[in-house]
């Protein structure tokens, strides 16, 4: 293990035209998340960049059909998406944004690096130019008759029809798809990168790498055929070129996107572009999905090695086959896709992490399957991994109600620990090799073989005997190696319930990889289960209805609520109280308490604990983790079962009925008013 080692991970830019969904984060931000929280546990420095792309014609396209300016496209999506993120517990160091001015001027300074060194040239071409609009028209704004069939609403780049595919320029009678107005061939001059020049270095540098055998033979053939690529488009919406004479030009969106990943690190702070980016000893690890492949193990390593910074190449290229969903791929637009928003709501995001690991596409596609889902998280997770700790954990607080005793460890005793510490080193290399399957797969093992150390010694036979209690005490011991070595293993890829397990051992700090096993325990705390088993969903529930089939119930309006009663306050009064929306992270239950619940929120970045006492009220506390709740931020500090709690939490209850206040998409930290 490269102990103090650096290493620098992005994941690919989602466009901000949308709603992330399972697909994407199985193929890259789960992987990537897991690489990254392991390579924290064991102690070394980790920097994960991502951010949302937010030009080009994807998002112009997108914005048009639902009506909005393309800039309130991207806030919009760049939000939601943030939020999934987070509340999917994907925990970038930094998620930053394409559209920010300094991202522009990084990109623009490297394009006249690219030209300065000979790498771009301008070429004049011919394209479609809508008088009537003023402006030249991409492929995807061009409709016409298709040239092989005659079938007269073919797109600028296929026939819907006949399947051809072919050039605008192609197109017999072009029209605008916006104004039905005729086009006409124009001059236009557009810049090219000469990628073709830099096949032989490019082909010496990938031979340095150790892509899997599939990424690199298709990155091979891909350099081959390298040809000069127009990096410039006839559009708004885009980094303008920074030359004279060129409005209405900007540059290609896949030219601007990676820089990204250079500009979301300055974004957080322009020290660690110095320190990951500049520094040779970084190890740098990208994640994307498969149709990713040439831009991140080619082209974008071509740019950087036309420009004069000496930014780091990619070490690993992490590349990920799809996860389709009833064997085809994810597709909004054709319904076959999944709203992760409303599988929030019956699904925890742990569950879904586990599922996701479990069946990652990391050699070939694989399917989503509801039925799968509920199998696997049933028998293995929670009949496996969340009895174990349960089982365990429950019978040391009800039976001994102390910390266990090693006493003397027999044969079979230390052939467990071995075992534990064997499949440890297993995960590990499992996340080392980026495998998120195997990183799965080990936990499941060391949850099935502690299961069996604990069906075999019999504690529950042992604790009748006064003669075996010091045996009993053994065991129980061990058994909560094996809880740790669980947790261990856990950790990256289900967080939230780790860290609630490792307090229900007195342990508050999650400890380091290799000090787990070690760290003292210091109480053992009445634990809760920490899997719900799901309910498996109806024979006839298919993915397009399982987004209503899991809408929580809205609540009836039909309460009794009797009329506002309180005498009435000025409005300075009302002012004093600084109401503010929190983002849940954490939501555990209060140790002897039967009342109180415990919330880690995120308040704007400021980590915040607010005690409430609605424990009675709430059915499946984790399910809170992720919801945007309503705080009183200036309440006076109050201590409970000695805990201090820094505000207060908005419901509403009236008789049986509770709600919390919560939101949708308010941002963290934001004044309600
Ligand atoms: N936005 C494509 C995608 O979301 C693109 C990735 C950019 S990575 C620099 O699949
Ligand atoms: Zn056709």
């Amino acid at each position: 293990m490269n102990k103090h080692k650096k290493t620098l991970i992005t994941a690919a830019l989602p466009y901000a035209n949308g709603q992330i969904h399972v697909g994407h984060l199985a193929g890259a931000y789960l992987p990537a998340d897991i690489y990254h929280r392991y390579l924290k546990s064991t102690g070394q420095d980790s920097l994960f960049i991502c951010g949302s792309d937010e030009y080009g014609i994807a998002i112009t396209i997108k914005a048009e059909e639902a009506k909005r300016s393309p800039k309130q496209q991207v806030d919009h999506f760049h939000e939601i998406n943030r939020s999934l993120f987070m509340r999917m517990g994907i925990e970038f160091s930094h998620y930053s944004r394409t559209t920010l001015d300094h991202h522009a001027k990084r990109t623009q300074e490297i394009f006249l690096e690219h030209l300065k060194n000979g790498w771009i040239e301008k070429k004049t071409i011919h394209q479609l130019y809508s008088p009537v609009e003023g402006r030249f028209l991409a492929d995807r704004y061009v409709v016409g008759t298709c040239p092989k069939c005659g079938y007269v609403a073919a797109r600028g780049d296929e026939c819907t029809k006949c399947g051809a595919s072919f050039e605008a320029t192609d197109l017999i009678n072009p029209v605008s798809k916006m104004s039905l107005s005729p086009l006409e061939l124009k001059e236009t001059e557009h810049y090219f990168f000469r990628f073709d020049l830099f096949k032989d270095q490019l082909k010496t540098w990938l031979e340095t790498r150790h892509f899997k055998p599939s990424t690199m033979n298709f990155s091979r053939q891909y350099i081959e055929d390298l040809k000069p690529r127009c990096i410039t488009r006839d559009l708004d919406w885009g980094v303008p070129l920074p030359l004279p004479n060129t409005k209405g030009k900007v540059l290609y969106v896949w030219y601007d996107a990676p820089i990204g990943y250079i500009s979301a690190t300055y974004d957080k702070d322009p020290d660690l572009v110095a320190s990951y980016w500049l520094d040779p000893k970084t190890r740098y690890v990208q994640f994307v999905g498969k149709d990713n492949t040439t831009f991140h193990s080619v082209l974008f390593p071509a740019m950087i090695m036309g420009q004069d910074t000496s930014y780091k190449l990619v070490d690993d290229l992490v590349v990920n086959e799809f996860l389709n969903l009833k064997g085809e791929k994810f597709s909004k637009s054709s319904g076959n896709s999944l709203d992760l928003e409303s599988m929030l709501k019956w699904i925890s995001p742990d569950q879904l992490r586990f599922y996701l690991s479990l069946i990652a596409p990391e050699h070939q596609d694989c399917d989503f399957s509801f039925e799968d889902l509920v199998v696997r998280v049933n028998a293995e997770l929670v009949g496996k991994v969340g009895n174990y700790i349960h089982r365990t954990l429950s019978f040391i607080h009800t039976r001994i109600g102390h910390v266990p005793h090693q006493g003397n460890l027999n044969e079979d005793d230390h052939q467990f620990l071995l075992e534990l510490d064997r499949l440890l080193q297993d995960g590990a290399k499992a996340y080392e090799g980026f495998s998120i399957k195997k990183g799965a797969e080990v936990l499941l093992e060391i949850a099935q073989l502690s299961n069996r150390y604990f069906d075999h010694q019999k504690p529950w036979a042992l604790v009748k005997e006064l003669a075996d209690r010091k045996r009993l005490e053994t065991v129980l011991w061990c058994c909560i190696k094996a809880v740790k070595a669980t947790l261990i293993q856990m950790g990256p890829l289900m967080p939230f319930s780790t860290s609630i397990a490792w307090s229900y051992l007195g342990i508050d700090t999650i400890p380091k990889r290799n000090e787990g096993m070690d760290s003292p325990v210091l109480a053992i705390r009445p634990p809760v289960p920490l899997f719900h088993k799901l309910e498996p969903l109806a024979k006839e529930t298919n993915v397009s209805n399982l987004n209503e089939t899991a809408q929580l119930t809205p609540a009836t309006a039909s309460s009794v609520t009797a009329p506002a009663q309180k005498s009435l306050i000025e409005f300075s009064d009302f002012e004093k109280v600084d109401l503010r929306v929190a983002d849940v992270l954490m939501c555990e239950l209060v140790p002897k308490s039967d009342r109180l619940l415990q919330f880690t929120l995120d308040v704007a970045g400021e980590r915040r604990i607010i005690l409430s006492g609605i424990r009675q009220f709430v059915q499946d506390h984790a399910s809170l983790v992720g919801k945007k709740v309503a705080i009183v931020a200036n309440l006076k500090p109050r201590k409970m079962m000695g805990i201090e709690s820094h505000g207060m939490i908005l419901s509403v209850l009236e008789g049986e009925k509770f709600e919390l206040l919560s939101f949708a998409h308010a941002p963290s930290g934001g004044k309600i008013s």
